[in-house]
């Protein structure tokens, strides 16, 4: 690419003239692209779903995330974001392209891209001369130059994976600090002047896609490692009869110590899953990786453990009442949810159990294929999610014979007969 088509495209994002397309308004593509908008880039989002584009023309929003509302009404309505379905003519327009596309795995656990695929080819429709492509879909290290890197036309290419912790109010795009690593010094140089342009925090910059890549793959195989060590601490606290989160706490006072939580499994779209990209790469290295791939297993098994504890001290006839589906507190969202792998494995188990979440429908309840239950007395509660409606809730379906699975260590006091917990319990 030339000197001038960089000069060009830096000048326009120095005025903010610059056409912004966000590939894939989700969780990461939306904020992102409201952020663009609110601080004055014309910004066009797209999207293959028309049911959520009538959705966002109405200023209204579909994620479970009310932080943004107020200002996805505002760039709706003075039209500095449009919406509008992924189609070849429209990306023309664009000077930079973002994609955030999910990039999930499937169910023998490889990599599923066939999201930033189907982009791929989209864009290779397209002659790119003198854009700047981003991608912050996680994919593995080599991934955005395998697959974005030979479309047609002299275009810049940056890597820069997204960060987001859906649910936390306190994390708003504009504060994460993002890592840029591009094809060449023009391309990141482009592309820390317009994250610079719109964030709080510094960007990060690094010398590759594949190190940007890389370091997205350390910090959620960081997160999913350190899982499962306090998992495995736990379970041998329930051996030793040692409360793993008196353990923890006081571990905390260690300034080198960064405290992870027992649970009956992780879940979401980026810890349980990025680790897998991660594997997938290192094996066609020729690398193993076992400390990874055992932690996974490891945290993948916390649902046998509750299971377990549940079995010992069921009774046929008793009422079961699973509190919470979704994979995290306060998060609406069921992806890779370890609870629905515990339902999964008590079916056929002979264990009868309702499920309640405060957060799902009845008919997001009867999507997951179960009937809402109701928040009455139960003999066995299995908490699931601790979500913060849970002390309140508790009140309506606990009462002194009431025996609590605590899946979340929830609980830091015996309530009703006893809580079994990870690591832990109050009998
Ligand atoms: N979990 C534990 N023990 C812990 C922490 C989490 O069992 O000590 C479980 C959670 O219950 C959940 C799963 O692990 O089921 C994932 O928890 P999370 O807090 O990491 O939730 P996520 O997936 O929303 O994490 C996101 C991630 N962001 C991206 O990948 C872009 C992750 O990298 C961040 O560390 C996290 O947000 C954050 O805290 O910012």
């Amino acid at each position: 690419m030339t000197g001038y088509q960089a000069q060009n495209l830096l000048r326009k994002i120095g005025v903010k003239h610059a056409r912004i397309g966000v590939i894939g308004l989700g969780y990461v593509g939306l904020p992102l692209a409201i952020l663009f908008a609110k601080r004055g880039y014309p910004v066009k989002g797209f999207l293959r779903d028309k049911k959520k584009i009538a959705i966002l023309e109405r200023g209204r929003n579909y994620l479970d995330d009310d932080s943004i509302q107020k200002d996805l009404e505002s760039v709706i309505t003075n039209k500095t974001l449009s919406v509008t379905l992924f189609n070849k003519l429209r990306i023309d327009e664009q000077d930079i392209l973002i994609i955030c596309v999910p990039t999930p795995i499937n169910e023998r656990k490889e990599p599923d891209t066939s999201a930033l695929d189907s982009v791929a080819s989209m864009l290779s429709t397209v002659n790119l001369d003198g854009k700047l492509i981003i991608n912050e879909s996680t994919v593995a290290p080599g991934m955005t130059r395998r697959k974005l890197s030979h479309l047609k036309g002299k275009y810049f290419l940056v890597c820069s994976p997204e960060r987001i912790d859906p649910g936390n109010k306190t994390k708003s795009v504009s504060i994460i600090p993002k890592v840029i690593g591009g094809t060449d010094r023009e391309s990141q140089k482009l592309a820390i002047a317009l994250y610079e342009s719109v964030l709080i925090n510094p960007v990060i910059p690094v010398s590759s896609l594949e190190a940007a890549e890389t370091v997205k793959m350390l910090e959620n195989t960081y997160r999913a490692v350190n899982i499962a060590l306090v998992n495995e601490f736990a379970l041998l606290c329930d051996k030793n009869g040692v409360d793993i989160m008196e353990v923890i706490n006081a571990a905390k006072s260690k300034w080198s110590f960064q405290p992870h939580y027992p649970s009956l499994g992780v879940g979401g779209h980026c810890i349980p899953v990025d680790p897998y990209y991660l594997l997938s790469y290192a094996a066609s290295k020729g690398i193993a990786m076992p400390v990874v791939s055992e932690s996974l297993m490891r945290n993948e098994l916390m649902v046998e453990y509750v299971k377990e504890k549940l079995a010992f001290v069921y009774h046929k006839g008793n009422r079961v009442l699973i509190y919470g589906l979704t994979y995290k507190k306060d998060v609406k969202d069921v992806r890779e949810s370890p609870v629905l792998a515990l339902c999964n494995l008590l079916k056929g188990s002979g264990i009868l159990f309702d499920v309640y979440d405060p957060l799902l429908s009845k008919s997001e309840h009867e999507e997951l294929g179960f009937a809402k239950g109701n928040l009455t007395r139960a003999d066995i509660v299995v908490i699931g999610t601790d979500h913060s409606s849970l002390r309140r809730d508790c009140m309506r379906f606990l009462d002194e014979k009431t025996i609590v699975i605590d899946g979340r260590n929830f609980f830091n006091r015996k309530v009703g007969s006893g809580v079994i917990g990870i690591g832990r319990s109050f009998l």
